[in-house]
């Protein structure tokens, strides 16, 4: 459904209330230049509220990093879908490998929690990727194709979302694939999107995330079925993120 590309930003677990002045400049450099791509910015659940007033009026989205599969109850240290949306966000990060691998998220928990979060109207943005030993096996394709079977629930089919291509051995890393191996994955994923969940996600985006940097923007969102990036470390940055931005 959505052709205009999407630059996100993961700020992981950085970010306090000083950090809210990056917000404010990434968004006052926005409106004085004519940047046609969505933008979002995914902080740290605390500073969702308090990002929320400082960007108002402006057009920089907001994203939780991951939330709980149940709306509400006993389970401390949590954050819900709905906690997310009454705190300003509208997106939301799912199934990331920093989640999958550092507390045991499965494809089935990470389709649970995008049922959560589209009943709380939230777009997920769903991650997959395959680490290195997979990718050195052969196995990318068929790893990262299995994640978006299990990880995209039926009622997807309605509602806008994105997956996000994360190759764990890119993150955070400063090693990228070649474009070559983007495009063989993004082609795989779109294949696996439309099997499991029908044509009209033919334009359901597919982000690159993993070590984009100002340099590489450019080639990467150039590259076929890259509908936009997921950058992490490179947006904590006002300046580094608004040239990845301009890069759309
Ligand atoms: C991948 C990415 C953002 P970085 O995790 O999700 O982080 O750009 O730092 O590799």
């Amino acid at each position: 459904k959505q052709s205009v590309k999407l630059i996100a930003g993961n700020w992981k677990m950085h970010g306090l209330t000083a950090s809210l002045a990056e917000a404010q400049a990434l968004q006052d450099a926005i409106k004085a230049q004519s940047v046609t791509c969505r933008v979002a910015l995914c902080p740290p659940a605390t500073l969702l509220d308090r990002m929320r007033s400082t960007l108002v009026g402006g057009k920089v989205e907001l994203g939780g990093q991951d939330c709980h599969d149940k709306p509400q109850g006993a389970f401390t240290g949590s954050v819900s879908a709905e906690m997310l949306t009454d705190a300003g966000a509208t997106l939301v990060i799912l199934g990331h490998s920093e989640r999958r691998a550092g507390f045991g998220e499965t494809d089935a928990d990470v389709a649970a929690k995008v049922e959560a979060a589209i009943a709380a109207g939230l777009e997920p943005i769903v991650c997959v990727g395959e680490t290195l030993e997979q990718r050195e096996a052969g196995d990318a394709v068929a790893v990262v194709s299995a994640q978006v079977a299990g990880s995209l629930p039926d009622s997807l089919s309605e509602r806008d979302f994105a997956v996000a291509y994360e190759p764990v051995w890119a993150i955070g890393t400063g090693l990228t694939p070649t474009l070559e191996q983007i495009a063989e994955v993004h082609a795989a994923i779109r294949s696996a999107i439309i099997a499991r969940l029908g044509q009209g996600t033919a334009k359901t985006p597919i982000l690159y995330g993993g070590s984009v940097k100002p340099d590489n923007a450019a080639d990467i969102l150039a590259t076929a079925e890259v509908g936009g990036a997921l950058v992490g470390g490179a947006s904590l940055k006002a300046d580094d993120f608004l040239k990845i931005i301009r890069a759309a």
